[in-house]
């Protein structure tokens, strides 16, 4: 009769339970459920989406820019980074950048929520900061857009490489046609660090000084191989592809309409009342606005 088994030594038992070297990333695909994707789509036909202005009147294009279109309409959440106003970028540029926004529908709510205990359980604490929440929500629209000078459909379903800024893990989720996402070493002309193509239904989460910091991400390109036109409707806009992404800005920062500095109130009260047209919230916090001036 063979001998019993021993148990393997605590340092073979710890090695064979650490985490994966790439624990900073996760990818999931198929993690929408059916009628998770049937609520998210009754709610995307809500919204009317805006097309931004890159630059202000008071903050005008740097020397050798010239004022712009955003390439693709946005809609936000939680707090709403308007262009005009820089982005979110801290450590320094954390005043008067992040107006408060709709909440998350419930079906996005939810959604969170379970990615935010996932990150807890499974996530090195030290890439987790205090008092992380993905309460930031900036909805992606991929597709084509009309461009009005030459009446002509042209593609706009890209993002150039850039950091996410906000601290603590990024989550995004993909609707429709799938996407192509590169990671890549900053300042560096090599290949990238990571290729995922970003699917249908699919769950990204990426956070920590390799995957936030020391990597840029991009979108190089979406499919279109479905001839998709995913909701709401958006004139001069074609969509193929959504992507939520879910961030932390810290409450601190985050200020009501009626709060921001004046200057930069001005550059977004055409924006607000623009909202408000379709948005009870913002109808509620251009009136607010109104009373305090
Ligand atoms: O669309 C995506 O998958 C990524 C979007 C993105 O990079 C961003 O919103 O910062």
């Amino acid at each position: 009769m063979p001998p019993p088994r021993r148990p393997p030594p605590a340092a073979v038992r710890w090695r064979a339970r650490r985490p994966a070297p790439d624990r900073g990333y996760l990818y999931v695909p198929d993690h929408l459920r059916p009628a998770d994707r049937a609520e998210l789509l009754a709610w995307l036909a809500t919204l009317r989406p805006i097309w931004e202005q890159r630059y202000s009147t008071l903050r005008p294009p740097p020397p050798g820019r010239e004022q712009r279109t955003l390439l693709r309409p946005v809609y936000w959440l939680g707090n709403w980074q308007f262009a005009c106003l820089g982005y979110y970028m801290p450590p320094h540029g954390t005043r008067d950048r992040c107006v408060a926004a709709e909440p998350f529908p419930p079906v996005l709510a939810r959604l969170v929520a379970a990615v935010e205990a996932r990150v807890r359980a499974e996530w090195h604490p030290a890439d987790v900061p205090p008092g992380w929440r993905l309460d930031t929500c900036l909805v992606n629209f991929y597709g084509e857009r009309l461009d009005p000078a030459t009446g002509k459909w042209v593609d706009a379903a890209r993002v150039g490489e850039h950091r996410d800024l906000e601290p603590g893990p990024v989550a995004s989720l993909s609707l429709g046609e799938r996407a192509l996402m590169q990671f890549v070493e900053r300042g560096a002309s090599g290949p990238p660090a990571r290729t995922q193509w970003l699917d249908d239904g699919s769950l990204q989460v990426f956070g920590g000084p390799r995957w936030k910091d020391q990597l840029l991400h991009r979108v190089q390109r979406v499919d279109d191989k479905r001839d998709l036109d995913l909701p709401p409707a958006i004139d001069g806009f074609r969509t193929r592809r959504v992507n939520f992404t879910f961030r932390h800005v810290p409450p601190a920062d985050v200020v009501p309409f009626a709060r921001l500095a004046p200057r930069a109130r001005d550059d977004v009260r055409g924006y607000v009342a623009e909202l408000a047209a379709s948005s009870a919230f913002w109808r509620a916090a251009l009136a607010e606005e109104a009373k305090a001036r």
